[in-house]
């Protein structure tokens, strides 16, 4: 007779809902792994990416040795070596790297493969042995940090309202988010407040899966939000409708933010957001008169040269309403700002010698091709694809093709970074390790025992650096730390939402929900703001040498008239139903859902002006570079807008993706990419 046994695990990847998941296991194989039904949020369902996990795993080309490069950088041609062979040429490397560069010339380059605590970017898995070696520090801001930096100007925190908590809204505006794509469970509770009577709202240039089901869609200009923000809060102060008490008792700067206010009405964001007058006064009016008012607002509309502004005014519009202080009322973005993993416990940033340049994830064309003193000699890309995933993909692999840059890529997965990688080396996937896990839609936080032992001769990320520091000879003892000394490590913390989470109960449990009140309102005793209140006028942002009050920043390719001439079309690549940014990129079966080749929409009328018909294949050009797709025609997308995808691998989609046009450039606050904020022209393929 087989055994079987189930597995309480936790999916990692780089998306809000933190799934619980259970894996079966029979004769030591997973045979099933599915959505836990027991977890509050996931109820049972995983998504179209994760459904195929266990499929994914076992993909022909996963990496299952570490290999060393035989072809010339990007062609992806390698030969087999044992561990001891990799581990004892990565240790030489950076072992001279460190003699003749200095430490700072390591930069480890974490992505988003996976989000765990312990072998993941939450954690910076092996960021111990990069400190002792006097490695550069690493800004991990591809995602979403101007968001994160706008809305702690406002509140203090990125934290925001308990996105279950959206059961309890009788108005919810989608405001640059794509949910039933990028993060479904969210859609029980926003469809239980809907059954109870609720209104929703989509604000998107594009008609996404989501805009479709709401009862009303907006469709801005790319990057105006804030604009639109002001303007709303200007029919509502407008109407009398603000909250007096609140904005007196729990808000900082409120004379001064009411003029800014008075500056955009309709009318004037009618003119910036090509939404019309009548349609934000409506909208305006609706939340003027609705309570709880919620807003869903997540990355799509930060990635722009206003992003980090956008967010820090969209949050501001609860504390004009008061909504902050009703359950179902206020802004629901990352829960990010809640968890209280202690993080510090695990890099140990004791460990480095002395303080080091922090370079920036979402540079990394100019980290490997402009900066200096040292100049960048080993780059250690730990579940990153940035030729897919980061601005400027021909800058970047230019970058990569520097002969004397040692690039180690630790990957389950043949990606286009890893056929510029001087060494491979191969890590274990979720269920065959072992991690602790927060997702940032929700209170949870989770162990996810490994299942299965790891296939071939890959490795957990932990493990990996602790076969590295032995040999290099390292001798601090803090590198050699058990994942079970590490779990224990993040788990301590006086903070009150961790009380009582221990790391046996969360290895007995699966999940915990986060120790805080239940309803949660984080922002019912005070705000975590230098005065304690909600921040019209922002201490921190004029402390960091931003605008002391929100408002609309232009300033971006979209924006740019000029530009428009050449390029006339705002490009913005969001998240692909079939995929999650590139970590798919190479299962056939999702593939061949997402449908074999890109696809770019476009509105009748530019494509009309092109003479361009449905199904065309066409070059998505500006000067940075260009990308292949076939023509979608639709009125899906607003005239001047162009709408695609994120996640394809070049290699597999003609050699290039949308980050050959997008541009290495930052966000206003925090320094993040603007992936949205792209200027394009698009023209036909011509049949030779
Ligand atoms: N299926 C799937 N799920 C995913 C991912 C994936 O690749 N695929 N990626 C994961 C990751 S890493 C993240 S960060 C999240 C991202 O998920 P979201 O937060 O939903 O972000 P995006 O998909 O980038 O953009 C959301 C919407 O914003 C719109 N948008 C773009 N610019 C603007 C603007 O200026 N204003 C407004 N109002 N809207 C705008 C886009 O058209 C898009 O429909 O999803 C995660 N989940
Ligand atoms: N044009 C455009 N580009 C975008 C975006 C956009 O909206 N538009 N969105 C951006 C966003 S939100 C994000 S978060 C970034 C993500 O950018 P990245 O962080 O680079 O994420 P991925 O491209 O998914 O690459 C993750 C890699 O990790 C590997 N991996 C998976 N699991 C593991 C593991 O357990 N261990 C290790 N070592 N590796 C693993 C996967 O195989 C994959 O190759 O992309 C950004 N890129
Ligand atoms: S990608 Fe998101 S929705 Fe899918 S299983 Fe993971 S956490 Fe859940
Ligand atoms: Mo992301």
């Amino acid at each position: 007779m087989g055994t079987q046994l189930k597995v309480l695990g936790a999916c990692p990847l780089d998306c809000p809902d933190g799934c619980s998941w259970v894996v079966t296991v029979e004769d030591g194989k997973a045979t099933k792994l599915r959505g836990n039904p027991d977890h509050p949020y996931t109820r049972g369902a995983l998504c179209a990416k994760v459904n195929r996990w266990l499929e994914h795993a076992e993909q022909p080309n996963r990496i299952l040795h570490p290999m060393r490069r035989v072809g010339a950088k990007g062609e992806g041609r390698f030969e087999r070596i044992t561990w001891d062979e990799a581990l004892e040429e990565i240790a030489t490397r950076l072992r001279g790297i460190v003699d003749t560069d200095g430490g700072e010339a390591i930069w480890p380059y974490w992505g988003t493969g996976s989000l765990g605590y312990l072998q993941g970017l939450e954690g910076y898995s092996g960021k111990r042995f990069f400190n002792v070696l006097g490695a550069s520090g690493h800004d991990p801001n591809i995602c979403s940090v101007a968001g994160a930096t706008g809305v702690k100007q406002t509140l203090g925190n990125a934290g925001g309202m308990d996105p279950e908590d959206l059961a309890h809204s009788k108005l919810i505006i989608l405001w640059g988010t794509n949910p039933l794509t990028s993060g479904h469970h969210v859609w029980k509770f926003i469809q239980d407040a809907r059954q109870a009577g609720a209104y929703v709202v989509a604000i998107d240039p594009v008609q996404t899966r989501t805009a479709k089901q709401a009862d009303e869609h907006l469709a801005p200009i790319p990057g105006t939000d804030a604009a639109l923000g002001l303007a709303l809060m200007n029919v509502i102060v407008g109407l009398g409708a603000q909250d007096e008490e609140f904005l007196r008792d729990h808000t900082l700067g409120w004379e001064e933010f009411r003029e800014r206010i008075a500056e955009y009405p309709p009318r004037r964001a009618a003119e910036i957001t090509g939404i019309p007058e009548e349609t934000i006064v409506a909208l305006g009016e609706r939340i003027a008169r609705t309570r709880p008012t919620a807003i869903r607002a997540t990355q799509g509309l930060q990635r722009h040269a206003g992003g980090g502004m956008a967010l820090r005014t969209i949050a501001c519009i609860p504390g004009v309403t008061g909504d902050w202080k009703l359950r179902g009322g206020g802004l629901a973005g990352s829960t990010s700002g809640h968890v209280k993993i202690d993080v510090w416990n695990l890099v140990r940033m004791d460990l480095l010698p002395r303080p080091t340049r922090v370079l920036s994830m979402s540079r990394l064309g100019e980290g490997l091709l402009e900066v200096n003193d040292p100049p960048v000699k080993a780059l250690f890309v730990i579940g990153a694809n940035p030729v897919g995933s980061t601005p400027h993909q021909n800058k970047i692999r230019r970058g990569l093709e520097r002969e004397d840059l040692f690039t180690v890529v630790m990957d389950p997965f043949s990606t286009d970074t890893v056929d510029y990688a001087d060494i491979v080396l191969p890590p274990t996937i979720q269920h065959e390790h072992a991690d602790i896990n927060a997702g940032y839609g929700h209170m949870y936080l989770a162990w996810n025992e490994p299942a299965v032992a790891p296939p071939g001769e890959c490795l957990s990320t932990t493990e990996t650096f602790r076969r590295l520091a032995r040999a290099m000879g390292l001798t601090e003892p803090a590198l050699y730390d058990s994942d079970e000394q590490l779990a224990e490590a993040a788990l301590t913390s006086d903070h009150p939402s961790l009380q009582g989470i221990t790391l046996d109960r969360l290895r007995k449990e699966g999940f915990v929900r986060m120790n805080v009140p239940d309803p949660f309102l984080p922002y019912a005793d005070g705000f975590p703001t230098p005065s304690g209140r909600l921040e019209f006028r922002s201490q921190r942002a004029i402390g960091g040498g931003y605008p002391a009050l929100p408002d609309y920043i232009s300033g971006g390719e979209v924006s740019d008239a000029k530009l428009a001439r050449r390029f006339p079309l705002a490009l913005v690549s969001a998240a692909g139903h079939n995929s999650l940014n590139t970590m798919f990129g190479s299962n056939e079966a999702l593939r061949k859902r997402a449908g074999d080749r890109p696809v770019v929409q476009l509105n009748e009328v530019d494509a009309a002006a092109r003479d361009l018909t449905d199904g065309q294949t066409v070059r998505v050009r500006n000067d940075r570079g260009s990308f292949e797709a076939i023509v979608e025609v639709t009125d899906r997308v607003r005239p001047g807008v162009a709408g695609t995808t994120k996640g394809r691998w070049p290699k597999l989609s003609g050699g290039s993706n949308p980050n050959a046009v997008v541009d290495e450039r930052d966000t206003d606050l925090g320094g993040g990419p603007v992936f949205h904020d792209t200027r394009v022209e698009v023209e036909a393929v011509l049949a030779e």
